[in-house]
């Protein structure tokens, strides 16, 4: 375990519960982004039976991307930081154990990313989740697309992609956003537990080549252009015109309460 993300195994059951731990919202900062990747990536050498990510917080998932690691950013930092997220995302994208998002919380933006980079996403009742990203007058990345557009259609991706909508849970669940709903956190965990009890008759070999060949594609993708959607980010945050944006929306968040 580290300090913001908490990993425990359940010896009894095999399954690995990676929980992000950085209050108020578990906004992904560079450190956290650090650790969670390097949690992801020591339970591939682990023979553990699935991974649930979810979070300490009561009724926050992720709130996403750490916004002051955009606004007003070191060019350095920033680079260091967008590098962090990609690299978290082809891990978990990838893992060769069965991955569960419990979501018990709200998960806007890189919450939402975290959770469509799982197998299975189980939400608990009236919380929000999505790619709100233009309502922050920022655009997501193609591999958000691609990590959206491999789990709804397309044209519900662009509904809700344009327009930056959040759906509540029971929402996500009509569009498929989400595979099941649950009650509280235990509940989703109880869910997770039968998900990963599917696979108790399947061939791990097996199933690993399929999860390959039906992702591949979409890793390779960001593989193969990191470095220009590094630039791309890094020359996006430079333009005055956003870091007003990030301004305005930040202040806005500040005064809410
Ligand atoms: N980053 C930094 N600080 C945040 C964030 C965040 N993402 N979210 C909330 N905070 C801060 C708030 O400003 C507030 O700070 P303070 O205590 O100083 O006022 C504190 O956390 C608590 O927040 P709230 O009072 O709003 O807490 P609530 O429980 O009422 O609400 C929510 C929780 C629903 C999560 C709400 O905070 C929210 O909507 N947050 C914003 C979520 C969001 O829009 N995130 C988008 C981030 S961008 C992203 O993830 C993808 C970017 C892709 C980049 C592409 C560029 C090319």
């Amino acid at each position: 375990s580290t300090k913001l993300v908490d990993v425990s195994i359940n010896d009894k059951t095999g399954i690995a519960t990676v929980t992000m731990q950085r209050p108020p919202v578990n906004s992904l900062n560079l450190e956290l982004l650090t650790e969670l990747n390097g949690a992801l990536q020591d339970l591939g050498s682990k023979k553990i039976k699935g991974a649930i990510l979810t979070s300490s917080l009561k009724t926050i998932f992720s709130a996403g991307l750490d916004i002051l690691e955009m606004y007003k950013p070191k060019p350095e930092r920033a680079s260091a930081f967008w590098t962090s997220l990609q690299d978290t995302w082809l891990t978990l994208y990838s893992t060769p154990y069965p991955t569960v998002a419990a979501i018990n919380g709200h998960s806007p933006a890189g919450g939402c990313l975290l959770s469509l980079a799982c197998e299975y996403r189980i939400m608990v009742n009236n919380y929000t989740i999505g790619l709100n990203e233009t309502k922050l007058g920022i655009v997501a990345p193609f591999w958000f697309v691609a990590s959206m557009k491999n789990v709804i259609s397309h044209r519900e991706s662009e509904l809700a992609l344009t327009s930056g909508r959040l759906y509540k849970t029971d929402e996500a669940l009509k569009v498929g956003l989400i595979d099941e709903t649950a009650e509280n956190k235990d509940d989703a965990l109880a869910k997770a537990e039968k998900f990963f009890a599917r696979f108790d008759a399947v061939n791990p070999i097996a199933r690993l080549l399929t999860k390959q060949e039906l992702r591949g594609e979409t890793i390779k993708e960001l593989e193969d252009r990191k470095q220009e959607d590094l630039d791309r980010f890094v020359g996006f945050l430079m333009l005055p015109a956003v870091q007003k944006g990030l301004d305005v929306y930040l202040q806005a968040l500040k005064k809410k309460q």
